[in-house]
């Protein structure tokens, strides 16, 4: 699988994958990252890639014919890519959405605008729109990275065996169970006894219950759509109870 990112700081992009699992994956040939830069396609002397906004207001957009230029090239590399417009104005990005990109396996075109906003002739090039949040950034390269990050986790051989049976963590729509290593006390906090017990059922009956407390107190609207086993309401019922005599404490 390639990502490519249509931006005008390649030097982003190549440095925030020059790291860790991303840099391991891009060496092993798992996916391969391409960057196009639209000033590249200038004609001006100064390699304009903005100009003022039609209708008058502060501030700039970014000329059509650079980026437009971009996406050809990024087309003819990639003819199968899928377009993807980094824009606050995009469909929030959620973990069912990197499942579905992932699984489609096609290349990735990431338009990746700056400080101001894109022509919308360039945006209606895009095949979808995606943000990541609603708050505005200074632009669309950390965006179109945290897709890539979240999207090469499920591209067989980037994590390891142990770490890939993670994923159904987001997939159950719980957050996770705490977890804890030695040291056993920690400056007076100490690990749950249930976890040293060696009691398999019963540190698994403590997992999930924990799993769905932190869900409950932090993300009940989670709860609402979490594909929920027998037992969690029993577990759920305990955890309602026993919030009910911490606060009567
Ligand atoms: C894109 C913010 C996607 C959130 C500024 C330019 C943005 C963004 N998700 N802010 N692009």
């Amino acid at each position: 699988m390639e990502f490519i990112f249509i931006t005008l700081f390649p030097e982003l992009i190549e440095q925030a994958c020059g790291h860790s699992i991303i840099k391991r994956a891009v060496d092993a040939g798992l996916l391969s990252v391409y960057c196009v830069n639209p000033r590249d396609f200038t004609t001006d002397k100064h390699r304009t890639v903005d100009d003022t906004p039609c209708g008058g207001g502060v501030g700039m957009v970014l000329k059509p014919e650079p980026f437009s230029a971009a996406i050809a090239v990024a087309k003819k590399r990639s003819p199968q890519g899928l377009i993807v417009a980094l824009t606050p104005g995009g469909k929030t990005l959620c973990q069912k959405q990197v499942e579905k990109l992932a699984g489609q396996g096609q290349d990735l075109i990431f338009l990746c605008g700056h400080y101001e906003g894109f022509d919308e002739r360039i945006l209606e090039q895009a095949d979808i729109k995606i943000s990541i949040g609603d708050y505005v950034l200074t632009g669309g390269e950390l965006p179109a990275l945290v897709i890539m990050d979240a999207i090469a986790r499920f591209i067989p051989g980037v994590l390891g065996k142990a770490a890939s049976a993670e994923e159904e963590s987001f997939s159950s729509s719980l957050l996770e169970y705490p977890q804890y290593t030695r040291p056993i006390d920690f400056e007076g906090a100490k690990v749950p006894d249930v976890l040293l017990s060696g009691n398999h059922a019963a540190i698994k009956r403590w997992r999930r219950k924990e799993g769905i407390r932190a869900t409950y107190c932090f993300r009940p609207d989670l709860l609402a759509k979490a594909n929920l086993e027998e037992g969690d309401g029993s577990l759920l019922l305990e955890i309602i109870e026993e919030l009910k005599g911490k606060q009567n404490e």
